[in-house]
């Protein structure tokens, strides 16, 4: 008899027929273990690993049947190079169809003018902005000057001079410390290398963003593109005074809304929190707390329309047509209004994360949370964030080390571990559970001192995890975990 899983913001989809499910899963592995048992063994091994692991990793969620489903499909097999109606191979009608419901899902999920669903990654979708960015601000004008339509029809010289411009903008985004990302400006990523970059930071007393810094920066510098969002900052951000900021200097206000995609799907981000009426373009991943299929989607004011839809073949490779579809799947699943309880249940999550750890004496970056996110620095444990990280998940912790504002470690060893609340949401952990959670990480953390390295210094890596601790947390997430089971009812056999 099929098990139907009721729709609740625990479960990782609307709803979902365990047997069905089960049966499909059970049917494609038999079919993939016939060819390479050992690609079949992994994919099982990884749904168990998944189901025992208490996954706090801020970036990582649960796609629920239907959008797993949806990536394993000949859509896979076209090449869709172009977009909708327009493309540079024949025989893209099918693939066609499932960019269009994907585009007009993104569109009216997020109230954006326009939306391009074919990023790859979150890194392909601000490749894709910034290219869009320069040739709307920066090619188009100077094509117009010279009375080009286009760049092949350029001199060999008016085509160096046109490069050199563009090759000459700046950028201006949030710190890698601060908790931006590597993409918005820093050195050593392309963003670093494309555009002379300058970056702000977050105020030293109360580590949150400072407006007047921002502004003051965006006044000397004078950037293009004005770049905001982050990867690990725990606030939200009022996009209204950035987008203020831009206006002012002529910049072009990019969000990257990767991180926190799901809270303005949601709706827990609205008015002066929901970048997208603010933003020339904004980018995001579809799998963090948006909880789709690895991916990208760029959404843009109309003026900028045309030069994203450039992204492929400009930018990217051919559009992965299984992918878009999945990608389709899980905005129309974020469009219900279950997928709203979830978004809320995720921000009522991490306060009482931040509560739970902060009521245990622990120091968090900004005091708090107001998103999915907390970061939790681990210098008050006397521990680097490689140490703390170990020592969790030798208890069944999964996290991640992270920088934190001004971080003596640097960003291998760290200072802080990054905290996420969208997958344990998604398994149906309430606030109860992750105040239970914050019990166990601080309980870790305390019984875990640094150890010295085998050459008698200090070591950034090594510890000391006292006798018991990690078999006793094994367990307590063990419990946890089975009250939240990842896909119920779902048996591979
Ligand atoms: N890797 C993602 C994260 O963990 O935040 C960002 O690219």
């Amino acid at each position: 008899m099929a098990s139907q899983h009721a729709q609740t913001a625990a479960q990782p989809s609307a709803s979902f027929d365990a047997d069905a499910v089960s049966t499909a899963y059970q049917s494609a592995l038999e079919v993939i273990e016939a060819v390479e048992p050992g690609v079949a063994t992994a994919i099982r091994s990884e749904l168990s690993d998944q189901r025992a692991s208490l996954k706090l990793i801020a970036s990582e969620n649960y796609a629920s049947p239907a959008v797993l489903l949806a990536m394993g499909t000949w859509l896979s097999d076209k090449y869709a190079e172009g977009t909708v109606g327009h493309r540079f191979y024949s025989g893209c009608q099918n693939v066609d169809t499932v960019e269009q419901i994907a585009a007009d899902h993104a569109q009216a999920l997020f109230a954006a003018p326009h939306a391009y669903v074919q990023p790859h990654s979150g890194i392909d979708a601000n490749l894709v902005a910034f290219w869009a960015i320069l040739a709307h601000r920066v090619e188009a004008p100077a094509l117009a000057e010279l009375g080009a339509n286009h760049v092949n029809d350029l001199t060999d010289d008016d085509w160096e001079a046109l490069r050199r411009r563009l090759g000459n903008q700046r950028a201006l985004g949030m710190a890698l410390d601060a908790g931006g990302h590597l993409t918005h400006g820093f050195r050593p990523n392309i963003s670093g290398k494309m555009f002379h970059q300058a970056s702000y930071g977050t105020d030293a007393q109360t580590g949150l963003l400072d407006y007047a810094e921002v502004a003051a920066r965006a006044r000397e510098f004078r950037p293009l593109v004005l770049i905001a969002g982050y990867s690990a900052y725990p606030r939200k951000i009022n996009f209204a005074i950035m987008r203020e900021i831009a206006d002012e200097v002529g910049a072009t206000l990019m969000v990257d809304m990767a991180h926190f995609a799901g809270l303005v799907a949601g709706k827990v981000f609205t008015g002066d929190f929901d970048p997208v009426p603010f933003a020339h373009v904004t980018t995001t991943t579809t799998h963090k707390s948006l909880r789709g299929p690895r991916g990208g989607v760029v959404l843009c004011q109309p003026d900028y329309a045309e030069a994203v839809d450039r992204g492929c073949p400009l930018v990217l490779g051919g559009p992965l047509g299984h992918v878009i579809a999945a990608k389709a799947v899980a905005l129309a699943e974020a469009r219900q209004p279950s997928f709203q309880r979830y978004a809320q249940q995720v921000a009522d999550n991490a306060v009482a994360l931040a509560d739970g750890l902060l009521s245990r004496g622990a120091r968090l970056v900004t005091g708090g949370t107001d998103n999915h996110l907390v970061l939790l620095d681990v210098s008050t444990f006397g521990l680097t964030g490689r140490q703390a990280e170990s020592a969790l998940l030798d208890s069944g912790i999964v996290t991640n080390r992270n920088s934190i504002p001004r971080d003596p470690n640097g960003a291998w060893y760290t200072t802080g571990v990054r905290l996420g609340t969208p997958a344990l949401t998604s398994r149906g952990f309430g606030a109860g559970d992750l105040d239970r959670v914050a019990e166990l990480i601080v309980g870790v953390l305390a019984a875990t001192s640094p150890a010295a390295a085998p050459s008698g210094g200090a070591s950034k890596a090594r510890y000391v995890l006292a006798d018991g601790v990690a078999d006793r947390t094994h367990a307590a997430v063990g419990e946890l975990l089975a009250q939240h089971p990842l896909y119920p009812g779902l048996d591979l056999g």
